[in-house]
């Protein structure tokens, strides 16, 4: 039995079938134990001999599959610690991580030029009313901007903004002068998209009143602005424009010298002026007061998209919402 037994224990290629084989031979109705209860029939003398020569094969076996026993797990470990092994020399993973969108950017940038000239960030609301995106701005209703091609009506009247100058109105309403604010958000028009123009955009306005504000303050600002965003040797540039709520009215362009191609041409950048007096009239029929009467302000409206193609020479509007990595990534050395 001895040696039917070694050989069937050193055979056995797996735990489980190293514990059928021990179940064969020690289990209650193994091949030993049968041998064992024979005991009972035989004469003391007989007993005391095959009792003892039993015992010594049982232990025996028992050695044998519990040396088994260790050897197979020894190898299942061995073969699990190779099979796991962590090869250092591989090259890693690397993680993607994460960038500023070049708009985000932008707006971050001027947040923080603007929060240096004492300006507060608010924000205002997409979904506005006529009375905020037109008449409270002296936008009349011949006014093109209030065109059913220009502007995404809603159902109910209201419709999504066209510019960020609503706020000028709902901010005024809400706070008395002296303030200065910048308003970064989305905007909305109804465009025919083309390199240079898309059905949303994001716009930068900015609103100061208090009692002496000039033009000149207004250019000044302008220029601190360009100058955070471009560099020191920026120059701007107003022209006479028209806008219904401010009174002069000026657009106003960089001179920008592009790095990359070392040419330099003068661009618009948005449009500008001092707060047409209808406005502060405006203001106090909604706020039924007079704290307006007789101030004095001024505002600006930008293209955040303009800013991030003038400066990162992007040539299509269009690359910065079509969601490409290959685009976005381009920047992701200025973005970090
Ligand atoms: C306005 O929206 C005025 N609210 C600006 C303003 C504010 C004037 C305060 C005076 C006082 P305008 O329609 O020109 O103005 O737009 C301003 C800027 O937004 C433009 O110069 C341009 O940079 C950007 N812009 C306008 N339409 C689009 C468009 N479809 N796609 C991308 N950018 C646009």
């Amino acid at each position: 039995m001895v040696n039917e037994a070694t050989l069937e224990i050193n055979q056995a290629a797996t735990l489980p079938e190293l514990q059928e084989i021990r179940v064969k031979y020690l289990g209650k109705k193994g091949l030993l134990t049968a041998e064992l209860k024979t005991l009972a029939n035989l004469t003391p003398d007989e007993k005391r001999i095959k009792g003892a020569a039993l015992n010594i094969l049982k232990n025996e076996l028992e050695t044998l599959f519990d040396a088994r026993e260790a050897g197979l797990k020894d190898a299942a470990l061995t073969a699990r610690l190779s099979s796991e092994a962590l090869d250092v020399t591989l090259p890693g993973t690397r993680f993607q991580t994460g960038g500023f969108h070049l708009l985000t950017r932008i707006i971050d940038d001027l947040a923080t030029i603007y929060k240096a000239l004492g300006y507060q960030v608010v924000q205002g609301q997409e979904v506005e009313t006529e009375l905020y995106n037109f008449d409270a701005l002296n936008i009349p209703s011949w006014h093109p901007a209030r065109d059913l091609w220009d502007t995404f009506w809603l159902t109910d009247g209201r419709l999504l903004r066209t510019h960020t100058s609503p706020m000028q109105a709902r901010f005024m309403q809400a706070f008395a002068p002296p303030f200065k604010i910048v308003v970064p958000g989305k905007t909305y028009r109804f465009e025919a998209v083309d390199a240079t123009h898309e059905s949303m955009f994001h716009q930068l306005e900015g609103l100061a009143v208090s009692d002496d504000i000039t033009m000149s303050d207004l250019k000044g600002t302008l220029e601190e602005m360009a100058k955070g965003l471009f560099g020191e040797r920026t120059k701007i540039r107003f022209q006479p424009s028209y806008y219904p709520f401010t009174e002069p009215s000026a657009d106003f362009a960089v001179y920008w010298e592009n790095p990359r191609t070392g040419t330099s041409k003068w661009l618009e950048l948005g449009g500008s002026g001092m707060v047409h007096p209808r406005v502060f009239e405006e203001v106090c029929k909604l706020r039924g007061d007079t704290v307006y009467a007789g101030k004095r302000g001024f505002a600006f409206g930008l293209g955040i998209e303009r800013v991030a193609m003038i400066k990162y020479g992007v040539p299509d509007i269009r690359y910065f919402f079509q969601n490409d990595l290959r685009v976005l990534q381009q920047f992701r050395g200025e973005l970090e």
